[in-house]
């Protein structure tokens, strides 16, 4: 039986941690691409060159040549410009879309078959436009936006009730802008509610309702909170973890219940637009939306939300794309 194939387009900063992730959890073959000549050799050599030390066996190369991609099973796309300073994700929209309009050519072309996650922003209309370009079946063509909005979110609860994130259950639905929605009600620590622990804490129903709403705002504005920080480029360790949680959840058919930008059908309202919601990740990509009861105030953010991404598809779509 031969190694999975995993094609990684875009070989920068978040490209790089996924070629790296990749490897060290023995993943499969990956293939880094880029246009820039010479620079995914280079990170690929360098990565190879580590093998013998973090015990991996699978290959890493680099290429500028979309026909080494051939029969991969899985393309992981981060190919874009991130966000500078000050920028908001929906200017790099005209940029971004000509690019992905290329990269979902080639991949048609050449790795017909693969599952696709999708990483560059912005992120609902890349995931779309690679759809629509592409033409291949929704289910095989997701975003990441999801598990780590929802990462930053549990992490950020976390550091509040001075617990291990590992035992926080939260998650972040709706579009991967300023109007994503994080969701407090559902939040939990091992099922016990975070706005209860909160209250115990705080002693002050209000209080806690104040931190709490804290918490959301940073969530929301966590990327850019990084983006601020760093001066150039935008957050990548964390992007690369949560699309290699994805892409671990189909590789090894998990079912894993994660927060996914997911083609829609009906579900949560909504028809014919990729949007956050939770799914079910298997060996066929997204094998189900998981619906769940939103409340009154809930459901007006999801609206809100909703509202941006059609506006963003929209606006893609008036530039032609
Ligand atoms: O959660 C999320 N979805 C995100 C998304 C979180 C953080 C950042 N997110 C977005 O991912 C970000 O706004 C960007 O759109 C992408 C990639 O971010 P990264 O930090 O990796 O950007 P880099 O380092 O600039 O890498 C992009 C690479 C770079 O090496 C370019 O040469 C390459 O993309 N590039 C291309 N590759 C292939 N094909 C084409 N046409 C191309 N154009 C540029």
């Amino acid at each position: 039986m031969r190694r999975n194939k995993i094609a990684l387009i875009g070989g920068g900063q978040i490209g790089g941690v996924l070629a790296q992730l990749t490897a060290l959890r023995q993943l499969g073959d990956v293939v880094l691409f880029d246009i820039v000549q010479d620079f995914p050799q280079g990170k690929a050599l360098d990565l190879a060159e580590a093998a013998k030390i973090d015990g991996f066996d699978g290959r890493v190369t680099g290429t500028n040549d979309y026909s080494d991609i051939t029969g991969a099973d899985m393309v992981i796309i981060t190919a874009g410009l991130p966000r500078k300073p000050g920028m908001s994700r929906d200017d790099l929209l005209v940029t971004n879309a000509k690019i992905m309009q290329n990269v979902a050519e080639n991949v048609k072309q050449y790795a017909p078959d693969a599952i696709v996650i999708v990483i560059s922003n912005p992120l609902d209309a890349m995931v779309t436009l690679f759809r629509k370009v592409s033409g291949f079946p929704h289910h095989k063509v997701i975003g990441q936006a999801g598990v780590l909005d929802s990462s930053r979110f549990a992490t950020f609860i976390a550091w509040e009730l001075g617990v291990s994130v590992k035992d926080i259950n939260a998650m972040v639905l709706g579009g991967h802008g300023d109007t994503m929605v994080p969701l407090v009600r559902y939040a939990n620590v091992n099922g016990i509610p975070v706005m209860e622990l909160l209250e115990r804490k705080y002693k002050d129903a209000a209080k806690a309702k104040e931190v709490m709403t804290a918490m959301v705002e940073r969530t929301k504005m966590a990327g850019g909170e990084v983006v601020k920080l760093l001066k150039t480029g935008s957050a990548f360790y964390s992007p690369a973890s949560a699309a290699i949680q994805m892409a671990e959840a189909i590789l090894f058919d998990e079912k894993r219940v994660l927060p996914v930008c997911a083609y829609l059908n009906g579900e949560f309202n909504v028809s014919g637009y990729y949007v956050g919601v939770p799914a079910v990740l298997g060996a066929n990509g997204i094998e189900k939306i998981l619906e769940l009861t939103l409340d009154a105030e809930e459901q007006a953010l999801m609206d809100n939300s909703v509202k941006a991404v059609t506006e963003l598809v929209a606006d893609m779509e008036r530039l032609g794309f």
